[in-house]
């Protein structure tokens, strides 16, 4: 077996001692109220959720693991000849074990990852047979659930197995999935964008990363790179955001990770959540339109004004919980100016960068008038001319499997119960009200 899956059997019993020790010794603590705003107003802010693996500070940014993600990014392990990047499958490691990879836990991540790259037939043929019509987000989800037959997880349970060994079938299904991916979402690409051309062979030579790249079609090594960087970046945001939630929500019922998987990405295809990069885009492509490739800073202030006086807001702008430029934007930057700083896009982006926040603390109402992640992916993504917008957010969807697919098998390692909050309805709550 590979080194992640011995790290993993050595470390969990060590947590589940710790876990249990909490949770007698401290169990009837209080960490938090909650206000009727809350139980009608989307849980915002409620400390209510458990998460190793990632986390946010407001002021200092993204964790992984406790690693601060600029330098999760600096410390990966560069595997492949000639990368200047870190790999997702190091990454994956991070998440799930807890530890920074050598060089070799993370070649041997990439090893199992190929080896279990095939995807099966008949799954193949279900997205082939999907009308060109259905969104590719739609088209993931439905992929992931029909490899539900292929789950060591299902198996299992139904042959009784132990509550205390449910994560060692979560993580061969989830390594399962994470390695079918690259191949599954190039499928859909080629099906939807260039007529069912395109490679589905894993190469054995390259990583996770360059294979997908390949098969997209797109194999130049400077994108190759990006694609590294970009799984990275996208793979994990806490667990309160929805996909990350409904992944661990649908995965308390014991549904498989395929299926847990699948559920999340049916959330990260809302507007509110994965499909905003593709706002930025369509923004900046209205921005060119009106005033060109290279406005005056007067124009742009003009362009984002005129934005905001039409009621909208400006898209790639503001967070719930960050209070400065995200880092993973920061990242995207610094990637940008190696590789391809005379790209107008990247040139209007980074521009944008000092001149929105200015006008957005002018509103006097904007909690955070920095930049998020969507505000530089899609420039990239269209420099390397992956231009087909309805595809972004597959691949956040394939970055996102490395979070909430790690989350999952700690889940099942640390025996998390079903989810079932008490709801209230309005009568309830008003006869609450009055008898506080
Ligand atoms: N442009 C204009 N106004 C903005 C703004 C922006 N980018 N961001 C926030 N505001 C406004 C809000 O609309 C709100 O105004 P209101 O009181 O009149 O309704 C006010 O500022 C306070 O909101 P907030 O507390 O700063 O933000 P929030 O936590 O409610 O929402 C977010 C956060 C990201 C939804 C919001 O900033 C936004 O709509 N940004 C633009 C869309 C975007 O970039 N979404 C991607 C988020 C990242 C992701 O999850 N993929």
């Amino acid at each position: 077996g590979s080194g992640l899956k011995a790290k993993l059997a050595k470390k969990i019993p060590i947590e589940r001692e710790k876990f249990l020790g909490i949770k007698c010794l401290h169990g009837k603590k209080i960490i938090g109220q909650i206000s009727v705003n809350s139980v009608i107003g989307g849980m915002r802010g409620l400390p209510l959720l458990f998460c190793e693996t990632s986390s946010l500070d407001k002021n200092k940014g993204i964790y992984y693991r406790g690693k601060l993600l600029k330098d999760v990014c600096a410390k990966l392990p560069r595997v492949q000849e000639g990368t200047q990047e870190g790999t997702p499958e190091g990454c994956f490691f991070l998440l799930t074990s807890g530890s920074m990879p050598t060089k070799k836990e993370a070649q041997e991540v990439t090893n199992e990852w190929l080896k279990r790259g095939s995807v099966p037939r008949y799954c193949l043929r279900m997205i082939d047979s999907m009308d060109k019509r259905v969104h590719p987000m739609a088209q993931l989800c439905a992929a992931s659930a029909c490899l539900n037959p292929q789950s060591q997880f299902v198996e299992a349970y139904t042959k009784g197995a132990r509550r205390a060994d449910y994560w060692k079938y979560s993580y061969e299904d989830s390594m399962n999935l994470i390695a079918m991916l690259p191949t599954v979402a190039a499928a859909i690409y080629s099906n939807v964008f260039r007529d069912g051309e395109g490679s589905r062979e894993v190469n054995y030579e390259e990583d996770w990363s360059g294979n997908f790249c390949r098969m997209l079609g797109l194999p130049e090594k400077d994108f190759v790179d990006l694609m590294r960087l970009y799984m990275i970046l996208h793979a994990d945001h806490e667990s309160g955001n929805v996909s990350a939630h409904a992944c661990h929500l649908v995965g308390t019922a014991l549904s498989d990770p395929f299926l847990s998987f699948s559920a999340s990405m049916c959330g990260l295809a809302g507007p509110l959540h994965g499909l905003a990069n593709q706002e930025v885009l369509v923004w900046l492509t209205k921005l060119r339109k009106a005033i060109g490739d290279d406005p005056s800073d007067e124009e742009l202030k003009k362009f984002i004004d005129d934005t905001l006086k039409g009621g909208q807001v400006i898209p790639g702008y503001g967070h719930a919980v960050l209070r400065d430029t995200d880092p993973r934007f920061v990242l995207q930057n610094e990637f940008a100016m190696k590789h391809c700083k005379d790209d107008p896009g990247v040139k209007l982006v980074t521009r944008l960068w000092k001149i929105i926040p200015e006008v957005l603390k002018k509103l006097n109402k904007v909690a955070n008038p920095y930049p998020n992640v969507d505000a530089h992916s899609g420039v990239l993504l269209q420099h390397y001319c992956l231009k087909e917008l309805k595809f972004y957010t597959v691949l956040f969807g394939v970055s996102r499997a490395l979070g909430v697919l790690s989350q999952l098998i700690w889940s099942r390692a640390l025996g998390a119960p079903i989810e079932r909050p008490k709801s209230f309805s309005s009568i309830e709550i008003c006869k609450f009200i009055n008898e506080a």
